[in-house]
């Protein structure tokens, strides 16, 4: 009889704590939630950089709401870690253990079916975000190639614009010339005459047929930065080949990366992705995120995003004499658009503004604060 009217008394207190903690936890949940409306705070960032495009800010908000959905069953785990600890421990003169729960089959059935349901849910919710990241859409504004080579990159412009007003800036002629060139000359014959396999997928290193070419490009040297012009709220699409060994084309304001290899379709290598929009103007360091021998640190290159009516200008420019254009060359297109457009900036800066060319000497040894940009 003494012992039942104890547990009643000492239950009042109790369940004033389990109110407020209850109370305290449904509010901060409660703040998280109705913060939700705009989750793009440095606080519910929880860590994650800030990106540019679309996919970046769909990453983003994936790992805020995972970052949440982990905090509240951290919330519900410490709750409940801290209520057995404080009010089942055994009690000063108590002869027996508090209530067991030990084979307790329900309760050891949901907490080992309640993770598999949240890894479903965290499944599900990721593969969203991947498709959209990964997803391609037919005509894109802007079809730019992207091609690596030890140790810099070369930057074309395949196809601007949709529609009718689409312009073909591919170089079909040179392109075939090389696929005829490089077919000649790296036959493989072995002693009966018969065409012999070469090292790649049957094909030899030197086959370099599937490179693309195009009218207007922008190479990299060790002494210029090579600058990818694109606009700013279209859909850009990229395609990436490397001449040479595997490199990876990285900017990080996109918060993605994806491996630059030779010929891609031999290597069954989906070497093609869209940015669906690059939310503003601006200039982002590009680097590549693969280590692809002795000066690949230096493999640096600038995204240049420029809003629609400044990138329409820029290709004009661009464009070859005989398709309209004054076929200048970038840093003269960017000079160029930069006297046309005061406003534009270093926006028309004609060198790269995020990076600048590596020393390439070997023999240079003088450690410099500028080896860390
Ligand atoms: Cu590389």
């Amino acid at each position: 009889m003494a012992r039942t009217s104890t547990a009643r008394s000492a239950s009042k207190p109790r369940g004033r704590i389990l109110r407020r903690v209850g109370l305290a936890a449904s509010l901060s949940i409660a703040a998280l939630m109705l913060s939700g409306c705009s989750i793009n705070n440095d606080v519910l960032r929880f860590g994650w950089p800030t990106g540019v495009t679309e996919q970046a800010h769909r990453m983003r908000e994936l790992w805020t709401w995972s970052c949440i959905a982990a905090l509240v069953m951290g919330v519900i785990v410490w709750g409940l870690t801290f209520w057995t600890v404080t009010f089942h421990r055994k009690k000063k003169g108590d002869d027996e253990f508090p209530k067991q729960f030990g084979y307790n089959v329900p309760l050891e059935l949901a907490y080992t079916a309640a993770p598999f349901v949240i890894i479903a849910i965290l499944f599900y919710f990721t593969v969203v975000v991947q498709n959209y990241v990964t997803e391609n859409k037919p005509n894109p504004d802007v079809t730019v190639d992207v091609t690596a080579f030890q140790w810099n990159w070369k930057f074309g412009y395949r196809t601007v614009g949709t529609g009718p007003d689409k312009v073909d800036l591919a170089n079909h002629q040179r392109e075939d010339q090389l696929k005829q060139q490089t077919r000649e000359s790296v036959e493989h014959k072995n002693d009966e005459g018969e065409p012999r396999p070469g090292p790649i997928q049957g094909k030899d290193v030197e086959d370099l047929g599937y490179l693309h070419y195009d009218r207007v490009e922008t190479v990299g040297t060790s002494t210029e930065i090579p600058i990818l012009v694109v606009p700013t709220g279209k859909r850009v699409q990229i395609e990436l080949a490397s001449a040479d060994v595997v490199h990876s084309f990285w900017v990080p304001e996109f918060l993605f990366k994806r491996d630059v290899m030779p010929d891609p379709e031999a290597n069954h290598q989906e070497n093609i992705f869209q940015i669906s929009n690059i939310d503003r103007e601006g200039a982002f360091v590009g680097r590549c995120a693969e280590m692809c021998g002795t000066y690949h640190s230096m493999m640096n290159f600038e995204v240049r995003a420029l809003n629609p009516q400044r990138f329409a200008r820029y290709i004009e420019l661009r464009k070859p004499t005989d398709m309209g254009g004054k076929g200048l060359d970038n840093a003269s297109a960017l000079t160029q658009l930069g006297k046309e457009d005061p406003s534009c900036g270093d926006l028309c800066s004609p060198v790269a503004t995020t990076t600048h060319p590596f020393n390439p000497d070997r023999t240079y040894r003088q450690a410099s604060e500028d080896t860390t940009r």
